[in-house]
């Protein structure tokens, strides 16, 4: 059977989720950046908006060059918000998750899915659902994603690359050598610089050139397993299931406080959102816990734990609530200096057998 396999890529992630929480910032370049504390201006470009790209500041650039491309320009420069940038990508990969049949998250904002059974193999059907992912993205959370479907994770991937931002690109299994055939080989996820390098001297730039070499010549230069991957990469024929990652064996959340502070009840109302938040991922994967841990970091930005072991395992948000808030008190008694950032871990997870995915698959 055909298999019908989708890469969702979010679109200038980190700017563009900068701009959903300031809209008055999408008139104007963004840049997202790292700062490294050494000089003013020491750090890098994380990534940047469009507007910014069009003016020649990408992802990785330090952030003085970029300057110097903005000079006489209203450009907004924010330290990057990490937390911020996390809460949103789980909401958006529980989202996409909730529409397919497998998701493997790859990335921060990336992920493959398979649609295999779903579709049961029509492209067509395949891109109704992908255009209803991309609705239900800018719906829920404001952004735009690049989607592409494949018949293999590598065409997958190559497509949701292909247009972009707000692209869809869908290669029908018919389509595909065609699809292929003129890109360059460094666009086939596996062939970096090096192998690159190695293909050109073979007189291989474009997928086209590279499917048409013997496996004997490719093995001489590449060996037997990378050569047999390349071979079938170039037609879109390699084999990688769509894998869910392991499960996580915890899950968290840190808020930095508004003020530094010694009290543990202003501390846990700063938190409550984020109690909410880890609560809400907890019961979509079905699972529950049996410790609870508060963090806290110091204003001279030590971290202090004190965590709580439950006997039998919980999941109901009353009593993350409750245990959380004593946890905190415990730790503002034991800390000796102010609070600066809090958060909430829970981990050592039983499953509440209240979900069963297979049964998602079939309802
Ligand atoms: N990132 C980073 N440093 C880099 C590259 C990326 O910190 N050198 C971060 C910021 C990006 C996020 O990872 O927003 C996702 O990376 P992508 O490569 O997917 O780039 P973007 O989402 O920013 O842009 P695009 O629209 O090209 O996908
Ligand atoms: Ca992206
Ligand atoms: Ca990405």
């Amino acid at each position: 059977m055909v298999r019908v396999v989708g890469h969702l890529d979010l679109d200038y992630f980190y700017a563009q989720v900068e701009e959903v929480l300031d809209p008055s910032l999408k008139v104007k370049p963004v840049l997202v950046c790292v700062f490294s504390g050494r000089t003013e201006d020491s750090g890098v470009v994380a990534t940047a908006n469009y507007l910014a790209r069009n003016l020649g500041v990408k992802s990785g650039i330090p952030i003085a060059t970029a300057k110097r491309k903005l000079q006489g320009i209203d450009a907004a420069i924010i330290r990057m918000r990490h937390e911020k940038y996390e809460a949103v990508s789980e909401r958006v990969m529980s989202l996409v998750e909730e529409n397919v049949d497998v998701l493997e998250q790859t990335g921060i904002d990336e992920a493959f899915f398979d649609l295999t059974g779903s579709s049961g193999g029509d492209f067509g059907g395949a891109r109704a659902t992908a255009i209803r992912i991309k609705e239900s993205v800018l719906k829920s959370e404001g952004l735009t994603c690049s989607v592409g479907l494949g018949q293999s994770k590598a065409v997958a991937k190559i497509a949701s690359d292909y247009q972009k931002p707000n692209g869809l690109t869908v290669v029908a299994p018919e389509s595909t050598i065609s699809f292929l055939g003129p890109l360059p080989v460094t666009r086939l996820y596996g062939v970096g610089p090096k192998a690159a390098e190695a293909m050109e001297l073979m007189g291989v730039k474009t997928v086209g050139e590279l499917s048409k070499r013997s496996a004997q010549d490719l093995e001489a230069r590449f060996g037997r397993k990378l050569a047999a991957y390349f071979a079938a990469a170039a037609i879109g024929a390699d084999t990688e299931p769509v894998a869910p990652r392991g499960e996580p064996t915890q899950l968290s959340r840190i808020v930095t406080l508004k003020q530094n502070t010694t009290n543990p009840e202003v501390a846990f109302e700063q938190l409550s959102g984020a109690i909410e938040d880890v609560h809400r991922r907890l019961v979509s994967r079905g699972a529950s816990f049996r410790v609870i841990s508060a963090m806290a970091i110091l204003s001279d930005l030590t971290v202090k734990t004190k965590s709580k072991t439950f006997e039998t395992p919980v999941s109901d948000l009353a009593t993350m609530r409750d245990a959380t808030k004593r946890l905190l008190t415990e730790l503002s008694g034991t800390a000796g200096k102010e609070f600066r950032r809090v958060g909430v871990r829970v981990s050592d997870f039983g499953s509440s057998e209240n979900q069963s995915s297979l049964s998602q698959y079939l309802g």
